[in-house]
């Protein structure tokens, strides 16, 4: 890997989003903002829905990994839901956007042929929320980094990101740094965006929730997608019941892995296979076997 760089700023884009720019910018920073991603609309319509479901249990989504230290990285004020398709049905055409699938195919085509999500995630850190601590998505897997991104992520406003009330903290460019060093806190900046606005980075940069410390929630999504022959985060089998699976386009079905890898490419073969075939037979069965 290359030398780590001097920090430059997030760059902005705005819609129509020039995705080959942001595609060197995965190659430079390791990350962007896309201004206006939702629309007024998408996004109040969303809120609402996440606003009803949060009023039916206050204790919903609180962390309950079983592990006192995961459960701090989670947060202990922070709200985190899974299994958005099945709660928040509007989160469908974000998940399936085609714009955010085709960056993340994309930015991992080195490394896969297709794409799964590897997680959707409603993040709400609510006030008094200390900054998470610093990390890379790819930490998750045992994995050697080599410059190559095997997972990406979308961490979608859903209300404005300031520095006082937990915007992402980033470090361009520290994709490029060996696992063991980390920047100079001068080399992070806090990734402040309207509600509706996007930051995209690959899943080698280091990053972290910032510390809420105003009166009001600061609320996201986070739609990562990983390599299609890696374990996910989220087990979408179990989070998205069968008949709700079946309701969903083919192409988010393929998401959850309704879909094989072929790793021909790599001189690697197929995996996720259901009875030997393509996963997608299963949800087009009638029966549940
Ligand atoms: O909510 C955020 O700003 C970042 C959260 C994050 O990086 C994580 O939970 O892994």
């Amino acid at each position: 890997m290359n030398a780590p760089q001097a920090t430059t700023v997030l760059p902005h884009f705005q819609p129509p989003y020039n995705w080959a720019a942001i595609d060197d910018a995965m190659q430079d920073g390791g990350g962007v903002i896309l201004q206006a991603f939702l629309s007024t609309a998408q996004k109040d319509a969303l809120n609402a829905q996440i606003d009803t479901y949060l009023a039916d249990g206050a204790a919903t989504g609180r962390p309950d990994s079983g592990s006192h230290s995961y459960d701090r990285f989670l947060g202990n004020r922070t709200i985190r839901l899974h299994g958005l398709l099945a709660k928040l049905p509007q989160t469908t055409d974000i998940i399936g956007n085609s714009d955010l699938v085709d960056w993340a195919t994309r930015t991992m085509q080195a490394k896969a042929g297709s794409v799964l999500l590897n997680a959707g995630e409603l993040i709400q850190i609510n006030p008094g929320e200390p900054a998470q601590y610093i990390h890379r998505d790819s930490d998750s897997w045992p994995v050697p980094l080599d410059g190559a991104p095997f997972i990406v992520n979308a961490i979608i406003a859903l209300d404005d990101f300031t520095a006082a009330n937990g915007a992402t903290h980033v470090a361009p460019g520290s994709w490029r740094l060996p696992p063991q060093e980390k920047p100079a806190a001068e080399d992070f900046q806090q990734a402040v965006m309207h509600s509706g606005d996007a930051l995209l980075f690959r899943g080698d940069l280091l990053h972290g929730g910032g510390a809420n410390n105003t009166r009001a929630p600061r609320r996201a999504l986070s739609i990562s997608y990983c390599a299609g022959w890696l374990r996910p985060v989220e087990n979408s089998f179990l989070n998205i019941p069968r008949a709700r699976a079946q309701s969903l386009p083919p192409h988010v079905q393929g998401l959850l892995g309704y879909a094989a890898h072929d790793g021909s490419r790599w001189n690697a073969g197929l995996v996720g296979l259901y009875e030997n075939g393509d996963p997608a037979r299963y949800l087009l069965s009638a029966e549940q076997t």
